[in-house]
C-alpha cells in the first residue's frame, strides 16, 4: 500500500512540473528573465530522495536527500531541450542527471535514473558542471570537473581539479574518455569542447589554474588542440578572454556555454568572478572569437550580460550567477541556463540577432573611471541631440 504522503508529496512534485513558466517584467532589452526557476530540487523525483516501501519507511523520510540542482549543460535534440544538471545530494557529493522539457523555459522533468558514470577513476570524489558540445565528428560530448584529494599536501581539504571527458549519441549510454592532460597547467576547471575541428585538431577552451581555488598565473580562458580525443592531451595553451584588474573578471573567468556561431563570429557566454568584503561575486559576461580563429578574441562588450539579482543572490553560495549551458535552436532564440547561488536553475532568452548586436555594438570597457565617465557622456551628448531633433 501506498503511503499517505507519498501521495501527498506526489501531487506538490506534478504541480511543479507542470507549473507554466512566464516572464518576469526585467527589462535591459538584451534579453528576458523568468518568474519561476526551470530546475530546484524540489523538481528531484521521488523515487530518487525516498524509500516508498511503507515497511521499510514507515515515517515515510527522505533516505537520500537532494540538497541543490544547478550549473547544467544543455543541448537540443529532435525538437526538445535536454540539460544535463548538477545534482549535489545531501552528502556534498555532486552527480549528473538528464532532465528534458518541450519548450525550454518549463517543463523539464528528469528521466527515471540519474547518470551512472563508469568508475574508471577510482581517486575520483566529486564530478560536476558538464559542458555539452553537438560536435561536428557526430557525437556529444560531455566535458565536466573531475575532482580528486590532493594527496601531496598535508591539508585535509586541499583538493586537485581535472577535466573529465565522456561522449554519447543519446544522452543514454556514455563513454568514458581519459581525462584531458594539460601539460603546462597542473589544475583544469571550466573546460569546454568547440563544435568543429580547429585545423584538423579537437579544440578546447580551458581554464588553467595553479590552485583548487585560486587560479593563479592562469591568466585567463585558455585554448589549446589536441589529436586525440579519446586520450586528450594539450601541449600548448595560448590565451583568449583575459582576466584583467578592476573589471568583472579580476579574481577568475571561465568558459562557459559551448560558444554559438554566427555569422560574425563564435558568440562566448561565460563567467567572470570579482573579490569584495562579502567573498566572491560571479556574473555571466560574454565575448566574440573569431569564425576563422576560436582562439581569437574579437569583441568584448563592456561588464556583465548577467549579474545575480533579488533572491538570485542568495543561496548556499550567495552573490553567484553562472551558466554552462545555452541552446540555440534553428528559429534562432537562444536560451541561456544559468545558476543562482549554487543552489538553483534559471533561464534567460534572448535570440542570436540580439546576442550579435550586444556583442559587436555595445562598447568595449576603457579600464579608468574617466574614460568609462567620457564613453557615458558621449552617449548622453548623441542622445539628447537626438531627441532636440525629434520634437
Ligand atoms: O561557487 C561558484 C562556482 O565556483 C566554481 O567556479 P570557478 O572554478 O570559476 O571558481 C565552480 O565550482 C562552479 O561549479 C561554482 O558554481
Amino acid at each position: 500500500m501506498l503511503h499517505k504522503k507519498y501521495e501527498e508529496e506526489l501531487k506538490k512534485y506534478n504541480e511543479l512540473i507542470a507549473r507554466k513558466n512566464v516572464k518576469s517584467d526585467f527589462y535591459n532589452g538584451i534579453y528576458d528573465r523568468y518568474e519561476y526557476p526551470v530546475l530546484t530540487r524540489e523538481h528531484i523525483p521521488l523515487t530518487w530522495r525516498y524509500d516508498l516501501n511503507p515497511e521499510t519507511n514507515p515515517y515515510f523520510m527522505e533516505r537520500l536527500g537532494v540538497n541543490a540542482v544547478f550549473n547544467a549543460g544543455a543541448i537540443e535534440l529532435n525538437g526538445k531541450y535536454y540539460l544535463v544538471a548538477r545534482i549535489e545530494g545531501n552528502d556534498r557529493k555532486s552527480f549528473f542527471g538528464v532532465a528534458e522539457s518541450d519548450n525550454g523555459v518549463d517543463g523539464f522533468k528528469f528521466w527515471d535514473y540519474p547518470i551512472l558514470l563508469d568508475d574508471t577513476c577510482p581517486e575520483e570524489t566529486n564530478v560536476y558542471d558538464m559542458r555539452l558540445t553537438k560536435h561536428e565528428d557526430g557525437y556529444i560530448y560531455g566535458v565536466f570537473c573531475s575532482e580528486s584529494k590532493d594527496k601531496t599536501v598535508n591539508d585535509l581539504s586541499a583538493a586537485v581539479a581535472a577535466a573529465g571527458i565522456v561522449r554519447t549519441k543519446d544522452l543514454k549510454h556514455w563513454e568514458r574518455l581519459d581525462n584531458l592532460v594539460t601539460l603546462n597547467s597542473p589544475q583544469q576547471r571550466n573546460v569546454c569542447l568547440h563544435p568543429e575541428f580547429v585545423n584538423g585538431k579537437y579544440a578546447f577552451y580551458t581554464r588553467p589554474m595553479d590552485d583548487f581555488i585560486d587560479t593563479g598565473s592562469g591568466g585567463g580562458i585558455g585554448f589549446g588542440l589536441c589529436d586525440d580525443i579519446t586520450h586528450a592531451v594539450i601541449d600548448e595553451e595560448r590565451m583568449t578572454s583575459l582576466r584583467k584588474y578592476h573589471t568583472i573578471t579580476e579574481a577568475k573567468n571561465g568558459a562557459g556555454a559551448t560558444p554559438i556561431k554566427t555569422d560574425k563570429g563564435w558568440i562566448h557566454i561565460a563567467h567572470g568572478v570579482r573579490n569584495t568584503a562579502a567573498g566572491l561575486r560571479y556574473v555571466i559576461y560574454a565575448f566574440a572569437t573569431s569564425l576563422e580563429d576560436p582562439g581569437k578574441v574579437i569583441a568584448e562588450p563592456s561588464g556583465f550580460l548577467i549579474a545575480p539579482r533579488e533572491w538570485e543572490r542568495v543561496g548556499d553560495v550567495s552573490n553567484v550567477v553562472f551558466t554552462n549551458g545555452a541552446i540555440a535552436n534553428e528559429a534562432g532564440e537562444v536560451y541561456i541556463y544559468y545558476a543562482a547561488s549554487d543552489t538553483r536553475l534559471h533561464v534567460a532568452t534572448t535570440t542570436i540577432d540580439k546576442l550579435k548586436d550586444f556583442v559587436f555594438n555595445t562598447p568595449a570597457d576603457p579600464g579608468r573611471s574617466v574614460e568609462c565617465v567620457a564613453q557615458r557622456c558621449d552617449l548622453i551628448k548623441k542622445n539628447l541631440e537626438f531627441l532636440a531633433n525629434e520634437k
